[in-house]
């Protein structure tokens, strides 16, 4: 049997199997450094866990036998094809990205073992022959990691990369500012992280009145964003920083109080929830604080895209400050039946920041609010308090990504028993549900359509304070996300999905992640795994 997840999108079956164990890696020398790692590294695994050596050789290409892989320009660069036959495993791509998903997709026909923990015995080490010719649907498969409320080393950051490299993804969104801290390092202006990382305590649970009291803060210094994004691009994924403007501003606030419409005094928030205090938009130094912010973030992130947020911006500040009612005058701006005039300001903002990053050769996403008042001429929605406005912005001719809250908020509950889950926000999303998101809904047109530039999945980190329980939150529901972002709609499939889903979670398992034993919302028996937590429900009853 095959159990792949994400699953191919063309995959024959075949007969007979191929002995992996110790087969010579042949590699086309055309394949570029970051591709040669990839397959280096599977070499490496592969002899470590079969206790056969399997090396790599670039000269002389073998026309039959072992592992090939070979450069094949006339593919996509996400496309791969394998090709297992008793003789051997032949792989073309194009570039790194086909190559890496290549040797994922070779690396789960394997025994579990390959990834660590209880060793496979020799005869197991083999490949079940199959033809592939795969491929995503989408090109934007996200996930977003909030550090912003709760602060995860780089170490950790990696290891989700890894994790996303497993599952396919390429796109990590990555919000690094928030009112509750600011965690990325900017030279000229020392004080976002030197104080603006910094809370004095955290509200305990979701009793407003109640803080900890207990100091609270993390930051990366550029060095260590440079380190991540470069891992992150050995592993085929794009980071993509978020700088949350103009409202989530009170770090920065609390650093620089001439940014505010009242001057302040602010503090780092230790609360959730939605801020009155944002940015004021009238002073010209807002601007060129944010400017000089970009400048140094652009440096750190090659990304094509940069996310400027725009979600969840009060507007009484700017109602009552007179520079922004000035501003407001001096622009003309008017409200309509639809939205008063402050939102038409925020639109002001957003095409200003967008028209400094576009000149900087750079493209904008924001959060779906950007499509109130008037949405700036070149930015790329992201859909999140529903798909409505993934939907609405395809119309208007602009692209979207898909991260609603009922699919996709990562942060809400997997399971009905909350009473035996980890303290969080609330909502209900059990992995069944993100299986069943179709990305493009029947009303756009395929024109339209294709303005769906793929699906997000985001990891809002109020309630999430350790890796563990970052990690428990996003599997097993990523191996769905996975499958909504890469499958094709005929590819996609509950039960086949669900019976593969054991030897994936085996996998995180040996992998070393933390993970939710809970499917349709119960606490589910994965074979192969000791008894942790679980009951005796296995995948087949739940059907
Ligand atoms: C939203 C906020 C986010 C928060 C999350 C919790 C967006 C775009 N904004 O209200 O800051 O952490 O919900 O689920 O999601």
């Amino acid at each position: 049997s095959y159990e792949l997840i994400p699953y191919p999108n063309h995959l024959t079956p075949r007969a007979g199997e191929f002995a992996a164990a110790g087969a010579a890696v042949a590699c086309d020398e055309r394949l570029d450094e970051a591709s040669r790692a990839v397959v280096e590294e599977f070499a490496v695994r592969l002899s470590e866990a079969s206790g056969a050596e399997s090396a790599v050789t670039y000269e002389a290409l073998p026309a039959a036998g072992g592992f090939r892989f070979l450069m094949d320009e006339s593919l996509a660069p996400e496309r791969y094809r394998l090709d297992v036959t008793t003789d051997g495993a032949e792989v073309r791509a194009s570039s790194l990205r086909g190559f890496l998903y290549a040797v994922q997709t070779i690396k789960q026909l394997l025994p579990a073992a390959l990834y660590g923990g209880a060793p496979a015995v020799e005869s197991e080490w083999t490949l079940p022959c199959v033809e592939i010719d795969d491929a995503p649907r989408f090109g934007y498969r996200g996930l977003m990691l909030d550090v912003a409320r709760h602060f995860f080393d780089a170490v950790q950051v990696k290891k989700i990369i890894d994790l996303m490299a497993f599952h396919k993804l390429n796109t990590l969104h990555w919000h690094l500012t928030d009112d509750q801290g600011w965690r990325i390092e900017i030279k000229r202006y020392p004080r976002l992280t030197e104080y603006g990382s910094i809370r004095k305590g955290t509200v305990v649970k979701k009793n407003w009145d109640q803080y900890d009291g207990v100091p609270y803060g993390g930051y990366y210094t550029q060095e260590e964003i440079r380190d991540v994004v470069a891992y992150a691009a050995s592993r085929g994924i794009t980071v993509i920083p978020e700088i949350d403007l103009p409202g989530h501003m009170l770090a920065a606030l609390a650093c620089y109080p001439e940014l505010g419409c009242t001057g302040g005094p602010y503090e780092v928030w230790g609360r959730w929830g939605v801020a009155d205090e944002v940015l004021c938009v009238g002073k010209e130094k807002t601007f060129e604080f944010l400017e000089n912010v970009l400048l140094e973030v652009m440096e750190l992130f090659p990304s094509e895209y940069i996310h400027i947020g725009g979600d969840e911006c009060p507007k009484v500040r700017w109602e009552k400050c007179p520079v922004c009612q000035a501003k407001i005058r001096e622009l003309g701006i008017e409200g309509d039946d639809k939205h008063a005039a402050e939102y038409y300001l925020q639109s002001y903002v957003t095409a200003r920041v967008e028209k400094f990053l576009n000149e900087h050769g750079r493209r904008i996403i924001g959060w779906d609010e950007i499509l109130e008042g008037e949405l700036a001429p070149d930015a790329t929605v992201m859909s999140w308090r529903g798909s409505e406005g993934g939907i609405a912005a395809a119309r208007l001719g602009h692209d979207a990504i898909m991260t609603p809250t009922s699919h996709f908020y990562f942060d809400y509950y997997q399971a009905r028993d909350i009473e035996n889950e980890p303290f969080g926000i609330g909502g209900y999303v059990p992995v069944e549900k993100v299986y069943a998101y179709e990305p493009i809904p029947d009303t756009l047109s395929q024109e339209l359509g294709a303005h769906i530039l793929g699906v997000q999945a985001n990891l809002w980190a109020e309630y999430i304070k350790t890796p563990e329980h970052q990690e428990y939150m996003l599997l097993p529901r990523m191996a769905a996300l996975s499958e909504v972002q890469w499958c094709d709609r005929g590819s996609r499939e509950w039960t086949r999905f669900a019976g593969a889903l054991p030897h994936i979670v085996d996998i995180y398992e040996r992998m070393g992640y933390n993970y939710s034993p809970v499917v349709f919302g119960v606490n589910c028996r994965v074979r192969s795994l000791p008894e942790k937590k679980c009951v005796e429900v296995t995948l087949s009853t739940l059907g």
